[in-house]
């Protein structure tokens, strides 16, 4: 099953462009952590990144949060992009028809197509949605992660849903980088990476429905290929010391992975 193969030999079973640089970027850093930015100004989220960059392969934005976003902070972030090699996911969510989705990804304040190496996208609208967003802007190859299914307490995904969600994957190779999800037996294609969100040294949750797991039990039970943090680290006095304590349990699962 794909979670006994090694990163180095699933880039090369990689469909989509995205992901192969993806897992090509884990394992030459050794990290499978996506740090999830969740901050209200640029300012904050450039000196993080600054200083967790180089311990992340993924980082992941909600750029509709900040408050002073701006043309400059897409220059800078995509400058540390390149020079501590991490992509850039943005958690757009979408969920519309793709004529609106079309319009949402390339145009408004955020332009997220020009600059996104991928984004997250709900296949609840149907596969127009996928129609919309066609894997390349200005010739450089763009990815999706399509939500198969929710850490949150009570979300309404279905085993049919899911099943669904991964059937519709598999008719665009060239643009599905993989699919937020939390289990193992969600779907096969090695060359597809499960990105697993809801993941916590500790805690088990918080006041507002989300559910943690631990590095082990999302890496080693649960299947995760990249796992995404996001207050575990941000929040934490030191962030960059909690980055290498994140980063370090999670290689120490993968590698325990694949050596059976
Ligand atoms: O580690 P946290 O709880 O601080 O942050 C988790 C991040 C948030 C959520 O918007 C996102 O992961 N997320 C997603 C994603 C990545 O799509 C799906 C999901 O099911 N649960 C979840 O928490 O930025």
């Amino acid at each position: 099953d794909r979670a006994s193969i090694s990163f180095e030999k699933r880039a090369e079973l990689a469909t989509n462009q995205v992901a192969k640089q993806l897992f090509e970027i884990i394992a030459l850093k050794k990290t499978n952590l996506c740090i999830s930015v969740d901050l209200t100004s640029t300012a904050k989220i450039l000196d993080l990144l600054e200083k967790v960059g180089e311990h992340v392969c993924l980082v992941k934005t909600h750029v509709d949060i900040i408050e002073d976003f701006n043309s400059d902070f897409v220059i800078q972030i995509k400058q540390l992009s390149k020079r501590l090699n991490f992509l850039i996911l943005e958690d757009r969510k979408y969920a519309d028809i793709g004529n609106t989705v079309s319009l949402q990804y390339l145009n408004g304040l955020y332009k997220i197509g020009e600059w996104a190496d991928c984004v997250t996208v709900h296949s609840l609208p149907g596969e127009g949605i996928l129609k919309a967003l066609n894997g390349s802007t200005n010739g450089v190859s763009r990815g999706v992660f399509l939500l198969a299914e929710m850490s949150s307490e009570g979300n309404l995904i279905t085993p049919d849903y899911t099943k669904a969600t991964v059937e519709m994957a598999a008719k665009y190779p060239d643009l599905i980088t993989g699919f937020v999800c939390q289990n193992k037996d969600t779907f096969k294609d090695p060359g597809l990476i499960q990105l697993t969100p809801g993941v916590q040294l500790e805690t088990s949750g918080d006041s507002l429905g989300q559910i943690y797991n631990t590095p082990e039990k999302v890496i080693l039970d649960k299947g995760a290929d990249i796992a995404v943090v996001g207050r575990g680290i941000v929040a934490a006095k030191s962030p960059e010391t909690q980055a290498v304590v994140y980063k370090n349990a999670l290689w120490k699962c993968y590698q325990k992975r694949i050596s059976g």
